[in-house]
């Protein structure tokens, strides 16, 4: 920088190069040279100005990575190239849904539900059904059970796998289904861009690339970017307003009661209520604070309070940890693993030598991270 005695009162900026200052008086100080711009007490030719995203500041040339893109910075501008993104469909706990296109909402039914299915025109028709399976005293939910098929029934060309909590997955070996574990995980792929992953609990992941969007329906709603009209059912038509109305239509047994309406637990149970808050802001406080720009944690911090005042005992309920379990894989998958468990706070899974599974195969180095992303483990090397 320069001291001139008589330098503009607005001098130009990286945020503004070409403004034309309004107030024609002078002050003195220092200044950037001629044909430079001041950006946080340096100076830079406009066209040098570095990008900024999420408060950092980004040179000439540098890449971030943005979903399945990367955008670089260029003339201060970030160049992103946009392929289309496949897209996660999440189930966890005994009522908590995020859709392809990021709709959350919550519903409690005792039924077989379609949570994802091709519409017909897809070249890999399959359908995934899930079914919660109550097991606590209270209405508390501990696992789902799965039902993946593909093909088209009632020929030759349908093929049908069955997740069940405590059961060995059987897969005919000439089914399209690859059957991987990783940890706790199981991931399910067929070809044409469908992987169904599932902790063997309630946690259920499906994704798809972006080639089914807009050819699916279900719980996950249609996948056509458009989080409003997600609440579609069977017949099409405009979107269903009330929930339970949409969980209905994917019920797949008639006999089945209707879903009834999430209520709000903390009311009902208003003495956990202190309780279940002191153990979500683990959510809110400093622990998950470097997710916070990157995955909101407030519909989380919300579910988890649902959760843990529907426990009937308090300490190590299962809801609450596998609120924060999936709000710890939404950091995961955006690139920033927490290590959220301790020794007093939902330790159930053992920290292990893992190294083994990530020698081989680099697609199960990132299946693996993911997986101990999700268990707060964090402290492994890969070799
Ligand atoms: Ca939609």
């Amino acid at each position: 920088m320069v001291y001139q005695e008589c330098g503009s009162s607005c001098p130009k900026k990286c945020s503004a190069p070409s403004a034309t200052c309004a107030d024609q008086t002078c002050v003195d100080g220092c200044f950037c040279p001629d044909g430079t711009v001041l950006h946080n007490g340096q100076c830079f030719v406009p066209d040098q100005c570095p990008c900024t995203h999420d408060g950092k500041d980004y040179q000439q040339g540098e890449m971030i990575p943005h979903e399945c893109n990367t955008c670089k910075c260029h003339n201060r501008n970030w160049m992103c190239n946009e392929t289309e993104c496949p897209a996660i469909c999440s189930s966890f706990g005994d009522s908590h849904y995020t859709t392809f296109d990021g709709k959350h909402y919550d519903l409690l039914g005792n039924c077989d539900y379609v949570l994802a299915k091709s519409l017909d025109e897809n070249r890999y028709p399959f359908e995934i059904i899930t079914e919660n399976v109550p097991c606590g005293s209270n209405r508390e939910v501990c696992t789902k059970a799965i039902q993946f098929n593909v093909g088209t029934p009632g020929t030759s060309n349908f093929y049908h796998l069955s997740l069940i909590r405590g059961r060995p997955i059987e897969v005919d070996s000439r089914s399209p289904f690859e059957v991987k574990s990783v940890g706790n995980f199981v991931y399910v792929t067929i070809p044409g861009g469908v992987t169904l992953q599932w902790d063997r609990g309630t946690q259920i992941y499906v994704q798809l690339t972006a080639e089914h969007k807009g050819k699916v329906e279900g719980l996950c709603g249609n996948f056509n970017g458009n989080t409003r009209d997600d609440f579609k059912g069977r017949q099409g038509g405009p979107p269903l307003i009330k929930v339970t109305d949409f969980g209905n239509e994917w019920k797949v047994h008639d006999y089945c009661q209707p879903p009834i309406e999430y209520i709000d637990t903390c009311l009902k149970n208003a003495g956990q209520k202190a309780w279940a808050k002191q153990k979500c802001d683990i959510l809110s406080n400093k622990v998950f604070e470097p997710c916070h720009s990157l995955v909101d944690y407030h519909t989380f911090h919300d579910k988890c309070m649902l959760d843990a005042c529907a426990c009937d005992i308090k300490g190590e309920c299962e809801g609450i940890c596998t609120t924060v379990a999936a709000y710890a894989h939404e950091c995961a998958v955006k690139g920033t693993p927490i290590d959220w468990r301790s020794s007093g706070f939902c330790r159930k899974f053992k920290v292990c030598n893992y190294s083994f599974v990530t020698q081989k195969n680099p697609f199960l180095k990132k299946l693996f991270f993911l997986f101990i992303s999700t268990l707060g483990i964090v402290h492994i090397s890969f070799h």
